[in-house]
């Protein structure tokens, strides 16, 4: 079953996706997801110019084989750009070859290990009440697990709050309503953070219970200390976890902050590789592994990584924001299904003029994704609906400390 065809599609439904479709001699076509938020032009480059070539007439069947000549072909290890390029073929690949079974992907992953995999959405507000009208939209939509981001007090707009009001239309991600020329500046201070959140969380305990799940994201703003003081004092309002607490590429950094708090921790979104998890998985410094199969070389890259942190009994927690497409997510659902060492799926919820583009079987039951039962990954690329969605320049924030310094956002 040779590869006749290879196809990179980008399209801007809501926002930016790089979608790589292959076709084969039997007329079996796959989809893999290749979108890097806010340098998406690069990984189609890489695709169409230098991927593309070898991929005709290989056999489809040949996944872990192609998975290796791309990665060790390339000579160059690693990188965001290169990972997300190999993902989308063996992503496509999968589906092509789950196809050819006649079975949804998880069944070939060593089929379903439970009944659904439990999910978490983004509730978010500019101050608690709006907080609390966000958290109840995402209750009444089935979720049983969500992720706390508020304003804080002094501050302007923070990334991961939504800047509508509006509930169930709040939105935090950059696009489509504030794209700009040039990446929007944030303000940060976190000092006023690290007294601002644990106020929030005891809001929220008293107002929704001890038995809603919690997650918080710190998206890399912390040093080790400040992590660790965030932590600590975070303890009593029982965690699902804390997330991204300081930035990821220095490994050794939660050694400090596992020293000072039992508030599990979550890291691995902007990682791409089983060596950026090296330290962290074996000295048992994190409980949730975050990377997204577009980002890590697909189901063959992460589920490597997610073998390796089972050993140590580490669990998941697949990246799911809008900046994954539907072919991403439903690729992150099959494994969810079939791994052992599940523990939570994140779900932010695309647009409807993403759901047109990509259409999917995927389900959302009572706080619970499945990813259904259609041979391969269950989602179809409509491209009458994605030729009305041009590419659109889309830029990430950038944030700055009150003197104008750069910080991580
Ligand atoms: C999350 C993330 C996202 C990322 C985004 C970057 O936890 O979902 O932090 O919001 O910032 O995916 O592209
Ligand atoms: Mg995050």
């Amino acid at each position: 079953m040779n590869i006749v065809r290879v196809e990179v599609l980008v399209a801007s439904p809501d926002r930016n996706f790089v979608t790589l479709r292959l076709t084969t001699d039997d007329g079996l076509v796959g989809l893999g997801d290749g979108t890097l938020n806010g340098r998406e032009l690069a990984v189609a480059s890489y695709l169409q110019d230098h991927v593309a070539p070898l991929l005709l007439n290989r056999d489809a069947h040949r996944i872990e084989d192609t998975w290796q000549y791309l990665y060790r072909g390339a000579y160059w290890r690693r990188g965001p750009v290169t990972m997300a390029a190999i993902a989308a073929v063996d992503v496509a690949l999968w589906d092509i070859k789950a196809q050819a079974a006649g079975m949804p992907l998880y069944q070939l992953l060593g089929g379903a290990s439970r009944n659904g995999a439990r999910a978490y959405g983004h509730a978010s507000g500019r101050d608690i009440p709006e907080l609390f009208d966000s958290i109840r939209a995402h209750q009444a939509q089935g979720y049983k697990a969500i992720r706390i981001q508020t304003g804080v007090p002094g501050l302007g707009t923070v990334y991961g709050v939504a800047s509508s009001p509006t509930v169930g239309q709040q939105r935090y991600d950059y696009e489509p309503a504030r794209r700009t020329a040039l990446p929007v500046e944030e303000q940060w201070d976190t000092p006023a953070y690290l007294r601002h959140v644990p106020t929030v969380f005891e809001a929220v305990r008293n107002e929704f219970g001890p038995e809603l799940t919690l997650l918080h994201d710190g998206h890399h703003r912390m040093t080790p200390i400040q992590a660790a003081k965030l932590g600590k004092s975070l303890e009593p309002y029982d965690l699902f976890w804390l997330e991204d607490c300081t930035p990821g590429e220095n490994q050794e950094a939660l050694r400090l902050v596992r020293q000072h708090t039992t508030t599990p921790l979550a890291i691995g979104e902007v990682f791409n590789s089983v060596w950026d998890y090296q330290t962290l998985i074996s000295e048992q410094l994190i409980d949730y592994v975050r990377s997204a199969v577009t980002h890590t070389g697909g189901i063959s890259g992460l589920r490597k990584i997610l073998d390796y942190a089972a050993q140590y009994q580490i669990k998941s927690g697949i990246h799911g924001p809008t900046d994954i497409s539907p072919v991403g997510m439903a690729a992150a659902l099959h494994l969810d299904i079939a791994i052992h060492n599940f523990g939570i799926q994140e779900y932010m919820r695309h647009g409807d003029a993403t759901n047109q583009v990509f259409r999917q079987s995927f389900t959302f039951t009572d706080g619970y994704l499945h990813p259904g039962e259609q041979p391969g990954l269950g989602v179809t690329y409509d491209d009458q609906a994605a030729a009305a969605h041009p590419y659109q320049s889309a830029y990430l924030p950038v944030n700055r400390l009150l003197d104008g310094t750069v910080h991580d956002w």
